[in-house]
Protein backbone atom coordinates (compact mmCIF):
# COMPACT_ATOMS: atom_id res chain seq x y z
CA UNK A 1 0.00 0.00 0.00
CA UNK A 2 1.25 3.36 -0.57
CA UNK A 3 2.49 4.79 2.78
CA UNK A 4 -0.04 7.99 2.22
CA UNK A 5 -2.82 6.07 1.09
CA UNK A 6 -4.73 6.96 4.83
CA UNK A 7 -3.32 10.69 4.36
CA UNK A 8 -4.72 10.88 0.92
CA UNK A 9 -8.47 9.12 2.11
CA UNK A 10 -8.18 11.85 5.12
CA UNK A 11 -7.55 14.73 1.81
CA UNK A 12 -10.72 12.97 -0.25
CA UNK A 13 -13.15 13.06 2.55
CA UNK A 14 -12.24 16.59 3.10
CA UNK A 15 -12.70 18.04 -0.34
CA UNK A 16 -15.58 15.69 -0.63
CA UNK A 17 -14.07 14.15 -3.53
CA UNK A 18 -16.08 10.66 -3.85
CA UNK A 19 -15.10 8.63 -6.22
CA UNK A 20 -11.48 9.13 -5.30
CA UNK A 21 -12.34 8.36 -1.39
CA UNK A 22 -13.84 5.11 -2.69
CA UNK A 23 -11.09 4.34 -4.54
CA UNK A 24 -8.88 4.99 -1.23
CA UNK A 25 -11.25 3.06 1.07
CA UNK A 26 -10.69 0.01 -1.03
CA UNK A 27 -7.06 0.26 -1.63
CA UNK A 28 -7.34 1.15 2.33
CA UNK A 29 -9.19 -2.66 3.03
CA UNK A 30 -7.13 -4.44 0.37
CA UNK A 31 -3.79 -3.40 2.24
CA UNK A 32 -5.36 -4.77 5.59
CA UNK A 33 -5.38 -1.48 7.40
CA UNK A 34 -6.68 -1.50 11.30
CA UNK A 35 -10.30 -0.73 10.78
CA UNK A 36 -10.14 1.66 13.88
CA UNK A 37 -6.96 3.61 12.20
CA UNK A 38 -8.89 3.89 9.13
CA UNK A 39 -12.05 5.37 11.51
CA UNK A 40 -9.48 7.97 13.30
CA UNK A 41 -8.65 9.02 10.29
CA UNK A 42 -11.91 9.81 8.98
CA UNK A 43 -12.52 11.01 12.35
CA UNK A 44 -9.95 13.76 11.50
CA UNK A 45 -11.03 14.76 8.36
CA UNK A 46 -14.56 15.49 10.06
CA UNK A 47 -13.30 17.69 12.38
CA UNK A 48 -11.33 19.48 9.42
CA UNK A 49 -15.22 19.59 7.65
CA UNK A 50 -16.37 20.83 10.69
CA UNK A 51 -13.59 23.91 10.83
CA UNK A 52 -14.42 24.72 7.84
CA UNK A 53 -18.56 24.79 8.43
CA UNK A 54 -17.21 27.45 11.40
CA UNK A 55 -15.01 29.41 8.98
CA UNK A 56 -18.40 29.24 6.41
CA UNK A 57 -16.39 27.88 3.87
CA UNK A 58 -18.26 24.71 3.86
CA UNK A 59 -22.41 25.03 4.68
CA UNK A 60 -24.81 22.08 6.09
CA UNK A 61 -24.83 20.51 2.73
CA UNK A 62 -21.07 19.86 2.80
CA UNK A 63 -21.93 18.39 6.31
CA UNK A 64 -24.14 16.23 4.90
CA UNK A 65 -22.00 15.00 2.47
CA UNK A 66 -19.39 14.28 4.79
CA UNK A 67 -21.94 12.48 6.69
CA UNK A 68 -22.71 10.39 4.13
CA UNK A 69 -19.32 9.63 2.66
CA UNK A 70 -18.71 8.92 6.43
CA UNK A 71 -21.44 6.43 6.56
CA UNK A 72 -20.13 4.68 3.75
CA UNK A 73 -17.14 3.98 5.00
CA UNK A 74 -19.08 2.78 8.41
CA UNK A 75 -21.03 0.44 6.90
CA UNK A 76 -17.30 -1.34 4.69
CA UNK A 77 -16.04 -1.22 7.70
CA UNK A 78 -18.17 -2.36 10.80
CA UNK A 79 -18.13 -6.56 9.86
CA UNK A 80 -14.12 -6.28 10.19
CA UNK A 81 -14.55 -4.48 13.41
CA UNK A 82 -16.58 -7.66 14.99
CA UNK A 83 -14.57 -10.14 16.58
CA UNK A 84 -15.31 -11.08 20.41
CA UNK A 85 -18.75 -12.66 21.03
CA UNK A 86 -19.22 -13.21 24.51
CA UNK A 87 -22.64 -12.26 26.48
CA UNK A 88 -21.24 -9.47 28.56
CA UNK A 89 -24.28 -7.31 29.49
CA UNK A 90 -26.76 -5.14 28.09
CA UNK A 91 -26.81 -1.65 27.18
CA UNK A 92 -29.35 1.31 25.84
CA UNK A 93 -27.53 3.41 23.52
CA UNK A 94 -29.05 6.41 22.13
CA UNK A 95 -28.27 10.44 20.73
CA UNK A 96 -29.69 12.42 23.26
CA UNK A 97 -32.58 14.55 22.45
CA UNK A 98 -32.35 17.32 20.18
CA UNK A 99 -29.38 15.71 18.46
CA UNK A 100 -29.53 14.26 15.06
CA UNK A 101 -25.86 13.19 14.93
CA UNK A 102 -25.67 9.28 14.51
CA UNK A 103 -22.19 7.83 13.14
CA UNK A 104 -20.05 8.54 16.26
CA UNK A 105 -23.20 6.24 18.11
CA UNK A 106 -22.99 2.99 15.54
CA UNK A 107 -19.00 3.20 15.47
CA UNK A 108 -19.32 2.70 19.67
CA UNK A 109 -22.76 0.39 18.49
CA UNK A 110 -20.42 -2.01 16.28
CA UNK A 111 -17.68 -2.32 19.16
CA UNK A 112 -19.74 -3.17 22.01
CA UNK A 113 -21.23 -5.18 19.77
CA UNK A 114 -18.53 -7.29 19.21
CA UNK A 115 -17.44 -7.12 22.37
CA UNK A 116 -20.33 -9.45 23.24
CA UNK A 117 -22.81 -6.32 24.94
CA UNK A 118 -26.80 -6.78 23.99
CA UNK A 119 -27.32 -3.41 22.43
CA UNK A 120 -30.40 -1.44 22.52
CA UNK A 121 -30.33 0.93 19.69
CA UNK A 122 -33.03 4.09 20.51
CA UNK A 123 -31.39 6.11 17.74
CA UNK A 124 -30.97 9.87 17.53
CA UNK A 125 -32.82 12.53 19.26
CA UNK A 126 -33.75 10.52 21.96
CA UNK A 127 -36.15 12.16 25.27
CA UNK A 128 -34.60 11.35 28.86
CA UNK A 129 -37.67 9.00 29.78
CA UNK A 130 -37.09 6.43 26.82
CA UNK A 131 -33.83 5.84 27.98
CA UNK A 132 -34.93 4.95 31.10
CA UNK A 133 -38.23 3.39 29.80
CA UNK A 134 -36.21 0.94 27.79
CA UNK A 135 -33.61 0.52 30.54
CA UNK A 136 -36.35 -0.63 32.89
CA UNK A 137 -37.79 -2.89 30.26
CA UNK A 138 -34.19 -4.94 29.19
CA UNK A 139 -33.03 -4.65 32.80
CA UNK A 140 -29.78 -3.02 31.66
CA UNK A 141 -27.57 -1.75 33.63
CA UNK A 142 -25.81 0.54 31.58
CA UNK A 143 -27.54 3.65 29.25
CA UNK A 144 -24.59 5.26 26.82
CA UNK A 145 -25.45 8.36 25.50
CA UNK A 146 -24.26 10.36 22.30
CA UNK A 147 -23.93 13.91 22.14
CA UNK A 148 -22.26 15.95 19.92
CA UNK A 149 -24.12 19.45 20.50
CA UNK A 150 -22.72 21.46 23.09
CA UNK A 151 -26.41 23.25 22.66
CA UNK A 152 -28.21 19.67 23.78
CA UNK A 153 -25.24 17.63 26.11
CA UNK A 154 -26.60 19.28 28.81
CA UNK A 155 -30.41 16.97 28.18
CA UNK A 156 -28.27 14.09 29.64
CA UNK A 157 -28.79 15.65 33.17
CA UNK A 158 -31.93 14.81 32.51
CA UNK A 159 -32.24 11.49 31.64
CA UNK A 160 -30.03 10.85 34.93
CA UNK A 161 -33.06 12.77 37.08
CA UNK A 162 -35.04 10.50 35.30
CA UNK A 163 -33.50 7.26 37.17
CA UNK A 164 -33.76 9.32 39.73
CA UNK A 165 -37.39 9.67 39.72
CA UNK A 166 -37.76 6.06 38.54
CA UNK A 167 -35.94 4.93 42.11
CA UNK A 168 -33.64 3.14 39.89
CA UNK A 169 -30.24 5.55 39.40
CA UNK A 170 -27.68 3.25 42.13
CA UNK A 171 -28.60 0.36 39.79
CA UNK A 172 -27.56 2.00 36.33
CA UNK A 173 -24.48 3.58 35.27
CA UNK A 174 -24.49 6.45 32.67
CA UNK A 175 -21.55 7.22 29.96
CA UNK A 176 -21.89 10.29 27.49
CA UNK A 177 -19.82 10.15 24.97
CA UNK A 178 -19.39 12.40 21.70
CA UNK A 179 -17.27 15.41 20.71
CA UNK A 180 -19.32 17.73 23.30
CA UNK A 181 -18.48 15.38 26.11
CA UNK A 182 -15.99 17.01 28.80
CA UNK A 183 -15.02 15.35 32.02
CA UNK A 184 -16.09 18.37 34.31
CA UNK A 185 -19.49 17.57 33.05
CA UNK A 186 -19.53 14.30 35.16
CA UNK A 187 -20.30 15.70 38.59
CA UNK A 188 -22.36 18.99 36.84
CA UNK A 189 -24.96 16.37 35.17
CA UNK A 190 -24.43 13.62 37.61
CA UNK A 191 -23.03 11.12 35.29
CA UNK A 192 -20.51 8.53 35.57
CA UNK A 193 -18.36 8.76 32.83
CA UNK A 194 -17.51 11.29 29.84
CA UNK A 195 -15.25 10.39 27.17
CA UNK A 196 -14.75 11.76 23.47
CA UNK A 197 -12.96 8.77 22.39
CA UNK A 198 -15.02 5.67 21.56
CA UNK A 199 -12.49 3.18 22.51
CA UNK A 200 -12.10 4.55 25.53
CA UNK A 201 -15.72 4.35 26.46
CA UNK A 202 -15.78 1.03 25.36
CA UNK A 203 -12.95 0.31 27.89
CA UNK A 204 -15.30 2.12 30.69
CA UNK A 205 -18.40 0.11 29.67
CA UNK A 206 -16.24 -3.45 29.71
CA UNK A 207 -15.15 -2.40 33.32
CA UNK A 208 -18.62 -1.40 34.67
CA UNK A 209 -19.93 -5.13 32.94
CA UNK A 210 -16.95 -7.27 34.88
CA UNK A 211 -17.83 -5.42 38.04
CA UNK A 212 -21.77 -6.70 38.31
CO1 LIG B 1 -23.02 18.78 12.77
N1 LIG B 1 -22.02 19.82 14.07
N2 LIG B 1 -24.52 20.00 12.91
N3 LIG B 1 -23.81 17.73 11.33
N4 LIG B 1 -21.31 17.99 12.50
C1 LIG B 1 -20.72 19.29 14.50
C2 LIG B 1 -20.88 18.35 15.70
C3 LIG B 1 -19.91 20.62 14.83
C4 LIG B 1 -18.82 20.40 15.90
C5 LIG B 1 -19.35 21.25 13.53
C6 LIG B 1 -18.60 22.53 13.80
O1 LIG B 1 -19.21 23.57 13.88
N5 LIG B 1 -17.29 22.45 13.98
C7 LIG B 1 -21.09 21.57 15.32
C8 LIG B 1 -21.41 21.51 16.82
C9 LIG B 1 -20.85 22.73 17.56
C10 LIG B 1 -21.17 22.66 18.98
O2 LIG B 1 -22.23 22.30 19.41
N6 LIG B 1 -20.18 23.06 19.77
C11 LIG B 1 -22.24 21.06 14.47
C12 LIG B 1 -23.41 21.82 14.16
C13 LIG B 1 -23.39 23.26 14.63
C14 LIG B 1 -24.51 21.28 13.47
C15 LIG B 1 -25.83 21.97 13.13
C16 LIG B 1 -26.42 22.85 14.24
C17 LIG B 1 -25.61 22.75 11.81
C18 LIG B 1 -26.79 23.57 11.34
O3 LIG B 1 -27.82 23.03 11.00
N7 LIG B 1 -26.62 24.86 11.35
C19 LIG B 1 -26.76 20.76 12.84
C20 LIG B 1 -27.44 20.23 14.11
C21 LIG B 1 -28.49 19.20 13.81
C22 LIG B 1 -28.92 18.50 15.09
O4 LIG B 1 -28.28 17.57 15.52
N8 LIG B 1 -29.99 18.97 15.72
C23 LIG B 1 -25.74 19.77 12.35
C24 LIG B 1 -26.05 18.76 11.43
C25 LIG B 1 -25.13 17.84 10.94
C26 LIG B 1 -25.48 16.83 9.85
C27 LIG B 1 -26.84 16.18 10.07
C28 LIG B 1 -25.50 17.56 8.52
C29 LIG B 1 -24.23 15.86 9.90
C30 LIG B 1 -24.48 14.59 10.75
C31 LIG B 1 -24.84 13.37 9.92
C32 LIG B 1 -25.01 12.17 10.82
O5 LIG B 1 -24.53 12.06 11.94
N9 LIG B 1 -25.74 11.24 10.28
C33 LIG B 1 -23.19 16.70 10.68
C34 LIG B 1 -21.81 16.39 10.73
C35 LIG B 1 -21.32 15.33 9.78
C36 LIG B 1 -20.93 17.05 11.63
C37 LIG B 1 -19.40 16.87 11.79
C38 LIG B 1 -18.73 17.58 10.61
C39 LIG B 1 -18.90 15.44 11.88
C40 LIG B 1 -19.56 14.57 12.95
C41 LIG B 1 -19.12 13.15 12.75
O6 LIG B 1 -19.87 12.33 12.24
N10 LIG B 1 -17.85 12.86 13.10
C42 LIG B 1 -19.13 17.60 13.18
C43 LIG B 1 -17.73 18.16 13.32
C44 LIG B 1 -16.93 17.48 14.42
O7 LIG B 1 -17.29 16.48 14.96
N11 LIG B 1 -15.83 18.10 14.79
C45 LIG B 1 -20.34 18.41 13.35
C46 LIG B 1 -17.23 11.53 12.90
C47 LIG B 1 -17.58 10.62 14.08
C48 LIG B 1 -16.87 9.29 13.92
O8 LIG B 1 -17.10 11.26 15.26
O9 LIG B 1 -19.43 11.65 16.13
O10 LIG B 1 -17.39 12.63 17.29
P1 LIG B 1 -18.00 11.54 16.51
O11 LIG B 1 -17.93 10.16 17.33
C49 LIG B 1 -16.73 9.72 17.92
C50 LIG B 1 -16.57 10.20 19.37
O12 LIG B 1 -17.19 11.41 19.64
C51 LIG B 1 -17.00 9.07 20.20
O13 LIG B 1 -16.71 7.94 19.41
C52 LIG B 1 -16.80 8.22 18.01
C53 LIG B 1 -15.68 7.50 17.31
O14 LIG B 1 -14.43 7.95 17.73
N12 LIG B 1 -18.39 8.95 20.63
C54 LIG B 1 -18.68 8.23 21.76
C55 LIG B 1 -19.53 9.34 20.05
N13 LIG B 1 -20.56 8.91 20.77
C56 LIG B 1 -20.09 8.22 21.82
C57 LIG B 1 -20.74 7.54 22.85
C58 LIG B 1 -19.94 6.89 23.81
C59 LIG B 1 -18.55 6.93 23.73
C60 LIG B 1 -17.89 7.60 22.71
O15 LIG B 1 -20.46 6.20 24.85
C61 LIG B 1 -21.84 6.04 24.94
Amino acid sequence: MNPDTLGRLRQALVELDSPKYDELLKEALSADMEPMKILDTLRSGMEEVGDRFERSEYFVSELVMAGELMKRALSVLKPHLKNVHRARGKIVLGTIIGDLHDIGKEIVKSLLVSAGFEVHDLGIDVPPEVFVQKTKETGAHIIGISALLSTSIANTAMVVESLKEAGIRDEVKVIVGGAAARPWMIEKYGLDAAVYDAVKGVEIIKMWAEEK
